[in-house]
């Protein structure tokens, strides 16, 4: 087996990285890498006065990180800039929020460049190297400018946008070019890779068949591969003391009314205003079951220096307020809004005392919060999972209620129909849908694009 180089914006390697960071992607990650004597590479989170591209390494149960500290002004174009203020909401279908500006653009392709030539070095013949994300579209490019031979795969952990959205980027093409450098490419669903497709061969002239995408002489291969989690572990977690504890807590705290429950970071992509007003209307809708539920909304603030978060995270305290101020009696509150993390074992501890999950994003790549939930449930008594239709996620849990999260109407209705609905029903509907975060957990994922870059034939 080749060695593995992940490339990644940040890294939180499960030995290397900082505790409490330990996600099941860099769980899976960090397995990938143990198995073949790995290397994970990308910026420390340090800023520095000048960038000098030292590398610092931590060396860890046969896993290596290699970390780089950017300069500020790296820092502001492309990570708070390029990265943040132009892809992400361009992503996310947000060109309402998408800054435009060339010195953003030209930070982005600088900090590429300096993430290529200091890892360069580091890259055997025979290594695979994999880069992450929406930060590094441009890695790949990069790296063979600088002599790379290696197979060297992307993964797009976000959507990608229809054809006609992404053209308002004005160096779109350009930066789809940069793609054409690798040799695999994956997107979590269909969706995002046909939108790919429809991008390249309308723009770029590539000619696509069987997942192989052809252009200029070279051959890609597009896999659709979704994400999952460490299901296992999570299931575990959640019969586990601490998340026992939790649940407890939360029953007593509930008494007797059933939890709503929404996790996500604060972040406009994940709905959480729609969220709000259709839950809103779902108590004015129905004024006898007013009091029979509340929503506890956990938001842990992100990209705070970003001002549409800042503008995201004032908004939903005023509206909180305002549905609070409206619907609350004396003995009851309808929204419990709290700006915390909590440990993975408290997530799980509140996600099996909920009666219902709220993942309402307007656009989301995958959503591991949905798969969270079900693997957090207890199989005798599940709770309803409430999706939205523009998660990826809902082209594997296809058994929740799946709704369009820009309908309060509908938001209100499912979940009327979630706390009717009868146990064996929610059994039903939970089997099938435990079944798929067990099948196509974290290492499925890691090992289905592993194995196509292993076995792609470069041309
Ligand atoms: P995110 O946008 O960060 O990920 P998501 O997939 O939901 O979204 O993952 C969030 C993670 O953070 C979950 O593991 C969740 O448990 C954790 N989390 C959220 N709130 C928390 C809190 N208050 N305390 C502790 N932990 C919390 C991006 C894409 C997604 C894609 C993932 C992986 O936007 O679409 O699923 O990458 O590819």
């Amino acid at each position: 087996m080749s060695r593995l180089i992940v490339i990644s914006n940040r890294v939180s390697a499960a030995t290397g990285g900082t505790a409490g960071a330990q996600g099941g992607l860099s769980v899976a990650l960090t397995s990938a890498l143990r198995e073949s004597g790995g290397l994970w590479f990308g910026w420390s989170g340090e800023v520095t006065e000048e960038f000098s591209g030292q590398i610092t390494f931590h060396r860890d149960d046969g896993v290596t990180t290699a970390t780089i500290d950017l300069e500020e002004q790296d820092v502001e174009e492309y990570y708070n800039g390029y990265a943040n203020r132009t892809l992400w909401p361009l992503f996310h279908y947000r060109v309402d929020l998408a800054e435009y500006e060339r010195g953003f653009a030209g930070g982005y392709q600088r900090a590429n460049e300096r993430f290529a030539e200091t890892v360069v070095p580091l890259v055997e013949p025979d290594d695979m190297v994999w880069v992450q994300d929406y930060h590094m579209i441009p890695l790949g490019q990069e790296l063979r400018k600088r002599g790379c031979k290696n197979r060297i795969g992307f993964f797009l952990h976000t959507p990608w946008p229809p054809r006609r959205l992404l053209l308002t980027l004005p160096e779109a093409t350009e930066l789809v070019a940069t793609m054409f450098a690798y040799d695999v490419i994956g997107f979590h669903t269909d969706e995002w890779l046909q939108s790919f497709v429809d991008f390249v061969v309308l723009e770029s002239g590539g000619a696509y068949a069987d997942g192989i995408l052809r252009l200029d002489g070279r051959q890609i291969r597009l896999i659709t591969c979704p994400i999952g989690i460490d299901s296992d572990e999570f299931a575990t977690l959640a019969r586990g003391d601490e998340a026992q504890q939790t649940f407890a807590q939360m029953r007593d705290s509930a008494n007797g009314r059933a939890m709503i429950v929404g996790v996500d970071r604060l972040d406009y992509s994940k709905g959480l205003e729609e969220r709000f007003l259709g839950y809103e209307r779902f108590l004015i809708e129905n004024p006898e079951e007013r009091k029979e539920v509340f929503l506890l909304q956990i938001a842990p603030p992100s990209r705070g220096t970003v001002e549409s978060y800042q503008r995201i995270r004032s908004s939903l305290e005023g509206l909180s307020g305002r549905i609070n101020g409206a619907h609350a009696d004396y003995d009851w509150v309808p929204i419990r809004y709290v700006n915390q993390g909590y440990s993975r074992a408290v997530l799980a501890g509140i996600y099996r005392a909920s009666r219902i999950a709220l993942v309402t994003p307007i656009r989301d790549g995958m959503n591991l919060v949905a798969k969270e939930f079900v693997a957090a449930q207890n199989p005798e008594d599940p709770g309803v999972l409430i999706l939205s239709r523009f998660a990826g996620a809902a082209d594997q849990l296809t058994e929740a209620l799946l709704i369009n999260p820009y309908s309060a109407e509908e938001m209100s209705d499912s979940i009327r129909t979630a706390l009717a609905m009868p146990k064996a029903e929610r059994i039903r509907r939970w089997r099938a849908m435990f079944e798929n975060v067990c099948a196509e957990d974290v290492l499925w994922w890691r090992r289905r694009f592993t194995d196509a870059l292993e076995q792609h034939q470069p041309v």
